[in-house]
């Protein structure tokens, strides 16, 4: 298989890496070994970013790479330890890199150098159960598990961004003006389709200097196919300008200069049509070329009148003598300049890809029934249920009180759920189905209502009838235990001594 070294299309598939897992875990020390929760944090995946690179110039490295991913957040671990964040992964794209999706739909236009998109972000880390404690819940016995990061399909395209597009039939002397005008050297010989890609310039006309590009050659059909088809001249999309560059020598006695103009617009026309592409609103100049040869200088100043009482800017030029470039490269100066200073100039952007908002505005979910199931879909449900541990009853139970605030229970209630109907939360993938149980409870009820351990009491606000309160419950709790033991022979429990550290409120949870 032929290697290619200009690339500029390619399909990559990309992921954030996942969020490391809190960490459940408890403070132990001799003589208190119930020192209160303290499993810390996981990493942030680190996120899939696509910047523009001044000297990037081809998408070939995708090509062969197509498929890349952030590294993954570190779980956190006991003594409050967080976990590190997962790296980011910056891949460099040329300028003027389009972005879509699998459908096709434009992501993002990567223009000017140092522009960001964040294109697939990094999974959250799991909030260990010291920062899931709170005064209401003061040992949780479960963490929250890391979330995986974004994952796309998408696919770069390669648009040059260049002020003036040559375009023409093959041979006309495109890549020639190319290299008269500017110091590029692009490949150029006498058989059709020497160009098979674009070639940039850089001209300096007066005080302007500007990018010029060609593209392979067009020919009659080429919106059908025809020759090497007519999709380069997405190329010359963003141009300020087109230039027809019209060969004056040629000797196929089909071929003259008018015709040869109205072949390559009408093949533009066809261009714009199939892709809604606004390429026929640019402004046009027409180069006649080779008029160093004596015939074509007389064609060329034959068909001079013709072109201009259609309203076209026709200069009369040769890439080999580099005669009328002058004329040439400044009226190209020109409409760039006058471009430039009716569009501001494109500040430096970095882009984040939000996920839409799927329950619409205003709402956090939607429950819609399909196929016998309450289908519940919102960004937050599908995030709790991905962060969510189901073998540990506690989380589960988490899991359901968060879910209850959001007033997914009160909904479907009134939608007219009953017990034991199914609940579908989550993304088609990983979606998580529960029996719908409008009172759901938790395992830790031995424990106390979920969240709080009789056995570590940590808050510091209490008033003195709360005190002499806790202390009679503590003394009946005591009571009870001795009670216990001397049935059981279970060992002691010490209580932990106060510690204001851990009264902490998490405050709006939702916010985990
Ligand atoms: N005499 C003369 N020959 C020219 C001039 N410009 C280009 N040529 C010749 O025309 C031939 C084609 O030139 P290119 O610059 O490769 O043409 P192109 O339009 O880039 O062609 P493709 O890349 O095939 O589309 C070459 O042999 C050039 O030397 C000119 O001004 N005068
Ligand atoms: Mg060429």
């Amino acid at each position: 298989m032929a290697v290619p070294s200009f690339v500029d299309k390619v399909t990559l598939h990309v992921a954030g890496g996942s969020g490391g897992d809190g960490v459940a875990s408890v403070h132990r020390e001799k003589f208190k070994p119930l020192g209160g929760p303290d499993g810390g944090n996981g990493g942030n995946g680190g996120s899939v970013i696509l910047a523009v690179g001044a000297d990037v110039t081809t998408l070939i490295d995708y090509h062969h790479e197509p498929h890349r991913r952030g590294t993954n957040g570190a779980p956190g671990a006991g003594s409050n330890r967080s976990g590190s964040n997962g790296e980011d992964l910056v891949l460099r794209v040329p300028d003027g890199t389009v972005v879509r999706d699998e459908s096709g739909e434009v992501l993002a236009d990567l223009i000017g150098p140092g522009t960001e998109l964040v294109i697939a972000a990094g999974g959250r880390g799991g909030l260990g159960n010291a920062a899931l404690a709170s005064s209401k819940r003061k040992a949780p016995g479960f963490a929250l598990k890391g979330e995986p990061g974004d994952e796309r399909t998408i696919t770069l395209e390669l648009k040059v961004v260049a002020d003036i597009g040559l375009i023409g039939f093959p041979s006309a002397g495109k890549s020639s003006l190319i290299a008269s005008l500017s110091r590029a050297r692009p490949k150029i010989a006498d058989y059709p389709f020497t160009t098979l890609a674009p070639n940039l310039g850089v001209v300096t006309a007066g005080s302007t200097t500007f990018t010029v590009a060609d593209v392979p050659g067009l020919i009659e059909g080429a919106s059908e196919g025809r020759g090497l088809g007519h999709d380069f001249l997405r190329h010359v999309e963003r141009c300020a300008a087109l230039v027809h560059v019209i060969d004056c020598a040629t000797v196929d006695p089909g071929r003259d200069p008018l015709t040869d103009l109205d072949v390559i617009e009408a093949e533009l026309k066809a261009y714009s049509e199939a892709t809604g592409s606004d390429l026929l609103d640019r402004p046009r100049l027409v180069a006649l070329n080779k008029t160093d040869v004596p015939d074509a200088k007389q064609i060329a100043e034959f068909v001079r009148p013709e072109l201009e009482e259609r309203g076209l800017d026709v200069y009369e030029v040769s890439a080999a003598s580099h005669a009328g470039l002058r004329e040439l490269s400044f009226a190209m100066a020109e409409i760039v300049a006058s471009r430039r200073a009716a569009t501001p100039v494109a500040e430096v952007t970095r882009i984040v890809l939000r996920p839409k908002a799927e329950a619409g505005v205003g709402r956090e979910f939607t429950i819609t029934q399909v196929n016998g199931q309450w289908v519940v879909r919102g960004e937050k449900p599908r995030r709790w249920v991905r962060q969510t541990d189901f073998s540990n009853d506690e989380a589960v139970g988490f899991l359901a009180d968060r879910l209850n605030r959001l007033g997914v229970e009160d909904e479907l209630l009134k939608l007219g759920a009953a017990a034991g109907d199914d609940v579908v939360i989550g993304d088609e993938a990983d979606a998580v189905v529960f029996d719908f149980d409008p009172q759901i409870t938790a395992g830790a009820e031995v424990l106390g209502r979920r969240g709080e351990d009789l056995r570590i009491d940590q808050s510091d606000r209490r008033t003195n009838v709360q005190r002499r309160e806790e202390l009679a419950a503590r003394r009946a709790f005591e009571a009870e235990q001795r009670e216990a033991r001397s049935q059981t022979r279970e060992p002691d429990w010490s209580f932990p001594e106060d510690d204001p550290a851990l009264d902490g409120d998490l405050g709006d949870e939702d916010k985990i």
